[in-house]
């Protein structure tokens, strides 16, 4: 009977491919836990927990030494107001009801000190007009300008670039202001705005709009930009293009001001889409032997070879991939054209490496920067130089997990996510109650934690993490725009105008 003589055969096909499927399913993380978002709401708690015990105020949380300091003379707020709507997101009132009780009673922006303008503006600044975004508690929005108006020093230059530091008791620009982070200076944009339309105060609306208009005087090729600028006469210093320090947001803020101001200003949505195209043409690249998509640099410009180092910084854009693809409205409910579904895979791409990053190490912690490999003879996808092997909590990674399963509702990203959170619980969570810590080896599974908590553990990585796992739909995507900190601003209309390119 030749069909008896098949059996074996066909039982064989059937072990080999059982024995296959098998192997993947212990290969991959399969699942997370239902209560997953109540675990995460619960590091959450004990960060918050540590902080308020041993530094409650303070501008920075030494979680090692379990300390606080500032970083002037006295507290701006840059916990307390960076973390403040992820507690309202979360309903944790008690801690809200303090954090506003501080806000009320001990925050003074009168400090004889020199700020950061862009790590003030996307921390403390829109951190304030999105508690009064999700509150309408006036008290932050009177704070937000009292604020505002001691930042907007920085904007008097002959260019309209803002200075990189400004005096808060003096309102007054701080320092000889050569060069400027590109990225720094053109993400301001969204507080700007949002600052200019509860206010009504135009100055605010123009200065936004004046740092794009001097960017765009540059003549941008392929829409990418170099990651330093002159104060003062407005041009790109040097050559050097990249997606991650120095270089990330102004992508991120071309696309979220088109979204911003409900899809109206068309130049943004331009200049995104030159930049998206430049990206793929001059950056986007494959690892060998994986084929893993990464976003190399290019330190002497286009048409120089780009290297293989991808900072974690660069794993945001995983997520403005899908967003740019879809305007934030689920794929369920519209089908994309070829172009708009291949810039979503991108992002699935890009965001697939970015977890690899994690997945690969001893810790399944990603580290600050990874060094991509394309050449075929070498048998890894990336390595880590010592220098680059430290976990500083970053939020990227999660921020496009967020973005891409609200998206598509794929459960792959969740587990990515739950990964990725238990692995922090393990490697960066002090002992006893002094809460989290960023950690400076992550192949080394003992390795010494560095003593900072950041504040974008508690502001971003967190709400991010929490948000992935929300079922309630909090926070559509279509219908807000998160800053680069995370902190959720609403669709605006404004009567102060848009422009074009010449
Ligand atoms: C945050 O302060 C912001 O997300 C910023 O745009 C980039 N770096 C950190 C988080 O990594």
């Amino acid at each position: 009977m030749p069909q008896l003589r098949l059996y074996p055969l066909l039982l064989g096909a059937l072990a080999i491919v059982w024995f296959w499927l098998f192997n993947r399913y212990l290969e991959e993380p399969h699942s997370y836990p239902q209560d997953a978002q109540a675990e995460v709401e619960q590091a959450f708690v004990r960060s918050w927990e540590a902080y308020r015990k041993y530094a409650y105020g303070q501008d920075v949380y030494l979680a090692k030494s379990r300390k606080g300091k500032n970083i002037g003379p006295r507290p701006i707020g840059w916990i307390i107001i960076d973390s403040l709507d992820t507690m309202m997101i979360m309903g944790l009132q008690k801690y809200v009801d303090e954090a506003r009780s501080w806000i009320a009673n001990e925050l003074d922006f009168n400090v004889n000190m020199p700020v950061s303008v862009f790590e003030t503006t996307i921390r403390v600044l829109a951190g304030l007009l999105s508690a009064y975004n999700l509150s309408k508690d006036q008290l932050y929005l009177t704070r937000a300008k009292d604020l505002g108006e001691r930042l907007f020093a920085a904007y008097g230059t002959s260019s309209g670039l803002p200075v990189p530091s400004v005096n808060l008791a003096s309102a007054s620009a701080y320092g000889p202001a050569y060069q400027c982070s590109t990225a720094e200076v053109t993400t301001l944009q969204l507080e700007l705005k949002y600052l200019a339309v509860l206010t009504g105060e135009k100055k605010y609306w123009d200065a936004a709009q004046r740092i794009m208009q001097v960017v765009e005087a540059n003549h941008v090729d392929a829409g990418l930009v170099p990651i330093h600028m002159a104060v003062d006469s407005g041009k790109f210093a040097g050559k050097e293009i990249r997606l991650g320090s120095r270089g990330d947001s102004y992508y991120e803020y071309l696309l979220k001001q088109y979204l911003q101001t409900n899809k109206t200003e068309i130049v943004y949505q331009k200049m995104y889409e030159e930049a998206v195209e430049g990206i793929r043409r001059h950056l986007v690249r494959y690892s060998e032997p994986g084929k893993l998509t990464f976003i190399g640099e290019l330190p002497s410009g286009i048409g120089t070879p780009v290297t293989g180092k991808m900072d974690h910084l660069v794993c945001f854009a995983g997520g403005m991939f899908a967003l740019g693809a879809t305007d934030g409205k689920p794929l369920k409910l519209q089908p994309l054209s070829p172009e708009k579904q291949s810039e979503f895979e991108l992002g699935e791409q890009l965001t697939h490496s970015c977890v690899e990053l994690y997945l690969r190490t001893a810790t399944g912690l990603a580290p600050e920067i990874a060094m991509f490999n394309m050449n075929p003879n070498k048998p890894q996808d990336f390595y880590i130089k010592p220098q680059d092997a430290h976990n500083l909590q970053r939020p990227e990674t999660v921020e496009s997990l967020f973005i891409l399963w609200r998206l598509t509702g794929d459960q792959k990203y969740r587990v990515w996510g739950w990964k990725i959170f238990k692995a922090f619980e393990k490697f960066t969570r002090l002992p006893g109650d002094a809460g989290y810590a960023c950690i400076s080896d992550v192949e080394n599974v003992n390795s010494p934690k560095i003593d900072n908590m950041e504040s974008f553990w508690l502001a971003e990585t967190l709400k991010y993490l929490w948000l992935l796992f929300d079922d309630s739909g909090k926070l559509p995507l279509d219908q807000i725009v998160f800053n680069t900190e995370a902190h959720p601003f609403p669709i605006i209309s404004s009567d102060f105008g848009t422009w074009d390119r010449p």
